[in-house]
């Protein structure tokens, strides 16, 4: 059996975070485990506004310990860190079990908390972790914090910023949300090895209930590549099933709705 985990926050409303991952990890046949950073909760008394809960540092390291040490794993993802001890840990138990399938997936905001997560947190994320991913997956905003460069609005800006992430140490660059440039009704997303840069390209799927879909792409693209697919084939069949699973989108509330990871299932990912 494949085993791999994602470090992320739990999403008590279940579409986003780890529990995404698992999901996605257990749609690709895979073992899936979790080392929860933070727990994100959300009011319904109060506009659904988002509360971020610390999981203290002892016991996120008590859950590497379990992950890593414990059971073993080809592939590891992170998600929302949360913390500065949760980036450490990361760059620690990634590095030192030199997990060669790390995806970073550097969540800074999170839909409906609005402001951007602690801007310190974000350089600390860049410089610890960009050196050990051998994808790191920003959207358009995550693109303009980790390279520096302000106000992505065109293709040019975006292979622009790609460079400079890889230039901090990432060795793939999946820049996605291209949609959002002035102009843009495809969906566009980019991907950048440090030689060739891919263009991939596909409808839009035109939905609110797109919750989680940042933490199901790189969830899926994880799961690929610890299935044996390189990485552009990775990042292919994830947009697949990132595309299927917002087609079959779904509101839980007044408020939020996710996509649907087990959509794909009705059709052949890997043709
Ligand atoms: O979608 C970003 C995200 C990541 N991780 C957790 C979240 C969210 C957004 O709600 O709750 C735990």
């Amino acid at each position: 059996m494949i085993k791999l985990a994602t470090i992320a926050g739990s999403d008590a409303s279940g579409g986003a975070g780890l529990e995404a991952d698992l999901k996605t990890f257990e749609e690709y046949g895979l073992y899936g485990m979790a080392a929860v950073t933070v727990i994100a909760t959300m009011d319904p008394d109060n506009n659904w506004a988002h509360k971020v809960f610390p999981v203290e540092e002892s016991a996120l390291r008590a859950q590497l310990e379990t992950v890593f040490k414990g059971v073993g794993i080809s592939a590891v993802k992170s998600g929302m860190l949360g913390t500065f001890y949760a980036v450490e840990l990361t760059r620690e138990y990634v590095s030192s079990y030199k997990i060669a399938h790390y995806v970073l997936d550097p969540v800074m905001v999170c839909k409906g908390a609005g402001e951007a997560l602690n801007p310190e947190l974000n350089s600390a994320i860049a410089e610890k972790l960009l050196p050990l991913a051998e994808l790191v997956t920003p959207n358009l905003f995550e693109a303009e914090q980790l390279s520096g460069l302000g106000g992505i609005d065109s293709l040019e800006k975006m292979k622009e910023a790609a460079g400079l992430i890889h230039g901090k140490g990432a060795r793939h660059v999946f820049v996605k949300g291209g949609a959002k440039l002035p102009g843009q009704n495809r969906a566009l997303d980019l991907l950048y090895d440090g030689k060739d840069f891919v263009i991939l390209e596909d409808d839009l799927v035109k939905t609110n209930w797109n919750h989680g879909a940042g933490c199901t792409s790189s969830a899926a693209i994880t799961a690929g590549l610890a299935r044996g697919l390189s990485v552009i084939d990775a990042v292919k069949a994830a947009k697949k099933f990132i595309t299927l699973s917002l087609k079959a989108g779904f509101a839980l509330n007044q408020w939020v709705g996710p996509g649907n990871p087990s959509a794909w299932r009705s059709e052949n990912l890997f043709k």
